[in-house]
């Protein structure tokens, strides 16, 4: 039978229940709870409904409540895999994530375009990267840079033609790479033609495809918000309806419930595998299953995520059903590789999106690690790396063997990491090739996004005017008047997305080698002194150290499909740690802050196979140090 939790279940049953767990996790990471809370056998006792006196308030019996219901909706849910490894292409690929307006410009109009991508493999194959990710190039208005699909089947003009694409990808593919598309199932573009027909005609086919509902008094049918702020929620007038969407009000979310509308994206699909592209990334995969009742959202979880409803579809179980369809009707029978933007979502949940027996996806890209517990992307602080070590240990040692994890820093909606931990770059170098060590030799599938190879850092944005992503322009209209200008503009620097997002720095001449005009976004001024033309030419740069570093990680099987075996784990300013394949033996061995540290000490002898400073301290590892070594004898 399987056991319901209520609100008399106890924190152990809960802790106990890998779901439950995950879901405890998840919400230590939004309040920063105290970790040594849930260890004190007192509290482990204690019933949920507890919570509510023992929190004074922070949680409350409704958000009891729908925690249970939440964790009663996964209970048949199960990973059932083996222990086996298995080897494949896709957990060897180094994956490089390309923004394909900011990358290259061909024909200099300061957008940058697919034979901009062509024209710069050179650069890729030099790296040694294995697979490339392209964002969103569809046909698309543009209000969130091709996130916002109005043709699925065709190519945004300013990007070019359908043929330049089927050109790109033979070139690409005549090089031994392989390139993966970004699919964006979740919402399309307001312009799209099933959401015109949608507005036209209620009684249209195509209605069901979106989300339609009557509202509530005066005002949408539920209280849910936007990740792009303000309602999730636009009015029709003509039909006297609202329509949902989660992120601006011009990407309505498509109906997931509906099978016809599931089948037709399962026919663009295999429209796009026919084509010959070697597998997708699923933009916000884990929020396509909203449930037909659409409930408020609890304003508790609200205020911590800032997202009010996101409970209802990011932990939404349905979600497996239909990737299960999905994977059933388009990915079964080819060789590819699927890789799920799943936010939110905790290492358990995780397992059942990645793992090999449940055929959904081949690994998952998770966010916990970008921000501190507490903070949130739009706040400044300094990013301390023993948050890294901390939240990444359960995720090397508990995924499991047929569960897969991606590796990365930095992304599209991301501020750059360098920059989140080194503000003042005094250490930059040093950091960077650190980071590269980590990101090489952890277990999980690499992606490097464009500019990590040469240390690209934040840009500075003086004005409103500066800015051009929709997520920073709607959070200064939701916060203006609120604190001074100047505050504002702080803020928004702390965590646009725009730092992502500014032209990729190929040279140090005025517009980075990027273009001859002037681009869509300021060139970051950084680029007189980081350019891909300089960190080419110096044979100590960061590029050089990922390229050798990706050549290393190539050709030794324990740093691809080791066991991750962590040394000294809960030491603090260390990260260590074995990777152990088939006899052989990797030792990692990092010092996570810009002081020195001492060593830690292991009783094997090692072989130094490579390291980001030339002399080897034996007393003390220097600033950032970062060794790879090979244990040659166990003693
Ligand atoms: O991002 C989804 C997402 O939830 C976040 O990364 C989000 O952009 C950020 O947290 C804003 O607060 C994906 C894409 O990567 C992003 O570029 C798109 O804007 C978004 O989906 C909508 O398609
Ligand atoms: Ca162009």
């Amino acid at each position: 039978m399987i056991k319901r939790f209520t609100a008399e279940s106890r924190i152990k049953d809960v802790l106990n229940n890998p779901i439950g767990s995950d879901l405890m996790r998840t919400v230590m990471c939004y309040k920063k709870f105290d970790k040594r809370f849930f260890k004190i056998p007192l509290t482990k006792n204690m019933k949920l409904k507890s919570l509510v006196k023992y929190t004074k308030g922070a949680v409350d019996d409704d958000l009891i409540k729908l925690f249970c219901d939440k964790l009663n909706a996964y209970a048949k849910e199960k990973v059932i895999s083996g222990d086996t490894v298995k080897e494949t292409w896709w957990k060897e690929a180094v994956v490089y994530q390309i923004y394909p307006r900011s990358f290259m410009d061909s024909n200099n109009d300061g957008i940058g375009d697919l034979n901009g991508v062509r024209s710069k493999l050179n650069h890729l194959e030099q790296l040694g990267v294995d697979v490339i990710w392209i964002c969103p190039f569809y046909d698309s208005p543009n209000k969130d840079n091709g996130y916002d699909v109005r043709d699925y089947q065709a190519i945004m003009q300013e990007f070019g033609t359908m043929d330049d694409f089927d050109v790109l990808l033979e070139d690409i593919h005549s090089r031994g790479m392989k390139l993966i598309i970004d699919l964006v199932m979740n919402h399309t573009s307001d312009e799209h033609e099933w959401f015109q027909k949608a507005l036209q005609d209620k009684n249209s086919y195509e209605r069901d495809y979106y989300i339609f509902r009557k509202g509530k008094e005066d005002g949408p049918p539920n209280n849910w918000s936007s990740v792009f702020w303000g309602a999730a929620w636009d009015y029709d007038e003509k039909s006297d309806e609202w329509y949902l969407h989660t992120f601006s009000k011009s990407q309505p979310d498509l109906n997931w419930a509906n099978p016809n509308l599931r089948h037709h994206l399962y026919q663009i699909i295999n429209w796009w595998l026919d084509k010959g592209v070697d597998g997708f990334r699923l933009d916000v995969i884990n929020y396509i299953a909203k449930g037909t009742d659409l409930p408020d959202g609890n304003p508790i979880v609200g205020e911590w995520t800032k997202v009010v409803g996101m409970e209802h579809y990011t932990f939404n179980p349905s979600v497996h059903k239909y990737l299960r369809e999905m994977n059933m009707n388009t990915f079964a029978n080819h060789d590819m590789m699927t890789v799920g933007e799943t936010a939110s979502v905790g290492l358990q949940i995780s397992r059942l999106f990645s793992d090999e027996s449940r055929n959904e996806l081949n690994m998952v890209f998770h966010f916990g690690h970008l921000d501190m517990p507490g903070k949130s992307r739009f706040e400044e602080y300094d990013y301390d790396l023993n948050y890294y070590k901390q939240y990444m240990l359960p995720w090397q040692t508990e995924l499991g063997r047929t569960c897969r994890q991606t590796l990365f820093y930095n992304n599209h909606d991301n501020p750059r990491m360098l920059s989140k931990i080194g503000k003042d770059h005094v250490q930059k170098d040093h950091l960077a090739k650190m980071l590269a060590l980590l990101q090489l030799t952890l277990s999980g599938t690499p992606f490097i996004y464009q500019g990590d190879e040469i240390g690209m850092i934040n840009s500075v944005f003086e004005k409103l005017e500066d800015f051009r992503d929709i997520d920073t322009i709607n959070l200064y209209h939701e916060l203006k008047g609120t604190m001074p200008e100047d505050e504002l503009i702080k803020k928004l620097n702390a965590g646009t997305r725009d730092h992502a997002r500014t032209p990729m720095q190929w040279d140090e001449t005025k517009y980075a080698g990027f273009s001859q005009h002037e681009p869509w976004i300021a060139v970051n001024p950084d680029h007189i002194y980081t350019n891909v033309k300089e960190s080419v030419q110096n044979e100590n740069s960061i590029f050089h150290f990922y390229r050798q570093m990706i050549a290393i990680r190539r050709n030794t099987k324990a740093l691809i499909y080791g066991d991750f075996i962590p040394v000294r784990r809960h030491s603090k300013n260390v990260f260590a740690y074995y990777k152990e394949y088939q006899g052989e033996k990797y030792f990692i061995e990092i010092n996570m802050t810009d002081k020195k540290v001492q060593h830690v000490t292991i009783s094997e002898s090692l072989r130094l196979i490579f390291s980001n400073y030339d002399y080897h301290n034996k007393k003390v590892l220097l600033p950032y140090e970062a060794n790879l070594f090979q244990v040659v004898d166990e003693k």
